[in-house]
This record gives structure tokens, sequence and C-alpha cells, in this order.
């Protein structure tokens, strides 16, 4: 297979090539992109070291077999529509693509299908949501969900190498504010990402949005507050939901229990324990009434709600096309 990476540089590139490499995806062309100040930096992938190359359309117009691309909404938008036209199939983390029509969204345990017979470009949807649609996977699909009131506890990865670097600058006493809208060292900010005209963030409206797509659900209300934590890996979310068929806590436990990627335990889960896993952990199953449940989810948002998923998009879209190239 031959696969680029593009933003290659950044938190959640270098993890999509990790996660190749664990896959144990059989690569025999990798190539590494980014801006021109990162050309010549070295990744080692199953031992050998790649040199990242300068992003150029004429590079993106190469055949590959896919194309993960993790470096912001505005080179998506110039780059991922010449590669696409240029027949590749680009796996998408940027939210450029997510809400249009054409363009499918895909958590593959839940909508992975949709992709079938599909090549272009396809979105990985935002890290907090990827990890509550998977969580609710199964309660959705059996006893349908109405409302979903959710508040996340999201870690400074979600903001890449720079809020890593301002996190861990603050706790070094260096505080300087660059890129979050307060000091992050020893609080909590309520505000993910511009306020929009509804007084939402813009990340809370993710949430609601995407939801809607990959379920296929448009009558779901998410209703969303999205807070910023000093945690360098790893989105808590605090859930509350109200199914449509009334219920017990058994048996919206062995739903909860039987999605794929997902873990329901009765342990304590907290971002340091699951930082670099795979899974999606879901604890505390508390129930109110007939209809209405409390859960705790934690994943791995770089992982989980990012490179994995795009990996794993990879994987899905080989195994329903096996890549067969129109020309
Ligand atoms: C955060 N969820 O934690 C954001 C990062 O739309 O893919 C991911 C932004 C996105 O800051």
């Amino acid at each position: 297979m031959k696969v680029g990476v593009v933003g290659a540089t950044g938190e959640v590139g270098r993890t999509m090539v990790k996660v190749l490499e664990e896959k144990n995806i059989d690569i025999n062309e990798l190539r590494l992109f980014a801006s021109k100040k990162s050309e010549g930096k070295e990744i080692k992938f199953k031992d050998k070291i790649y040199y990242v190359e300068e992003l150029t359309e004429e590079k993106m117009k190469e055949k590959y077999d896919y194309l993960l691309f993790s470096a912001g909404g505005s080179v998506s938008k110039k780059y991922a529509p010449i590669a696409s036209e240029y027949g590749n199939t680009v796996i998408d983390n940027s939210s450029a693509f997510r809400m249009v029509n054409d363009i499918p969204l895909v958590v593959p345990e839940i909508n992975g299908d949709i992709i079938k017979g599909y090549r272009g470009i396809i979105a990985n949807p935002n890290c907090s949501t990827i990890q509550m649609v998977l969580a609710l996977r199964n309660v959705e699909k059996e006893l349908g969900i109405s409302e979903i009131f959710v508040s996340t506890y999201q870690a400074v990865s979600g903001a890449g190498n720079k809020g890593i670097k301002e996190l861990l600058d603050q706790q070094n006493g260096i505080n300087n504010i660059n890129h979050f809208p307060e000091i992050i060292n020893n609080n909590v900010i309520p505000i993910i990402g511009p306020v929009l005209e509804n007084g939402f963030t813009e990340e809370e409206m993710k949430m609601v949005n995407e939801t809607r797509k990959i379920y296929d659900d448009y009558g779901i209300k998410v209703y969303p507050t999205a807070v910023r934590v000093p945690v360098l890996y790893g989105h808590s979310e605090s859930i509350t939901f109200r199914v449509k068929k009334k219920s017990t806590l058994e048996d919206v436990k062995k739903l909860l229990s039987s999605v794929d990627n997902v873990v329901y335990t009765d342990d304590l889960v907290t971002p340091i324990n699951i930082a670099g896993s795979d899974i999606t952990y879901v604890s505390r199953l508390r129930q109110m009434d007939e209809t209405t449940f409390l859960i705790w989810v934690v994943a791995d948002n770089v992982r989980v709600g990012a490179a994995t998923n795009a990996v794993r998009i990879l994987l899905k879209h080989y195994e329903l096309n096996n890549n067969k190239r129109d020309e």
C-alpha cells in the first residue's frame, strides 16, 4: 500500500504513523508531508527513518492508496480536494468537510458500511463526538435516544503540540497565555474554540451536529458544555441520556458492554489510567428513572478521537473495497 500522512509532525500526525505501524498495515511506500519549516524532520516507521517533505499540490496529484490528513482545516480545504480529484481516498481529521452533505462522516464501528464503493474525501469526526457516539452506539440502536446532556473534560492535547506546551510551560512557572483563553494550569476553562452567535462554542456544536449525522438520526437533541482541563491526554465526559423505550440498568449495561472497541467497567476510570489505549471506557452507570441514565466515558483523544479512528476508517475502507481504483 502507498500511504501519505499530511501534517505528519503534529500530535495527531505522529500518532497516525505510530498506529499504522501498530496495526501492522502492509505499507510499502510511506510519504510524510508537513509545512516547509518541518521539511527534513525525521520520523521512524517500522525501524526505518523517513524524512518529512514539504506539502505541495503536485505531490497530492500522485497516486496513493490512502492519504491521512491532520494539518488543520485550511490545509485540508486546499489540498484534500486536489488529492481526491486525482482519484485518491483522503481520510481527513479536520472539521473542514464533516458537515458537507455528500461527504461521509465515519466512525467505523457505527456507520463504516457507508463507505462501501465510495472514493474521495472521508471525514473523521471530532474527538469528543467519537467517544460519546461509540459509547452510546448500541443504546441508540436498540432503545433509541431522545436526549443527551453532556459535559466534557478535555485534555490540552486536543489543541495539539501547542496546547501541551502551554500546560507544561505553565507547570514550569512560565505563565504565558498563547493558545487557551485563560491560564489552564490548576484551572478549568468552559470555552473550547470560538463562541458562535447562539452562545455555544464551535466545539459544542460539533457534538450536536456530528452526532446526528453519524447516527443518521436528526431528532436527537444534544445539550453540550465543553470544558478544557489541565490533563495531557484523555478526554472525559459526563453524559446523561434519555432513551425512547423504558429500560433497566442491567439491560443498558449490556448494551454499553457490547460495542466493538468499547469496554464497560465498574472500576474507576480516569484519563491517566487509559492514555495510550485504543479503547473507549464507560463506567459509573446510574439510573434515574425508567428512561434516564448517566455514565462516565473516558478515551484517549489523540488515538480513539483522531489517529486510531482514521486508521480504522482506512482498514474498513480497504476491507469493503479492496481499494480498487477506478482507472
Ligand atoms: C479539542 N476537540 O479538544 C478539539 C480538537 O474539530 O477536530 C479537535 C478539533 C477538531 O480541542
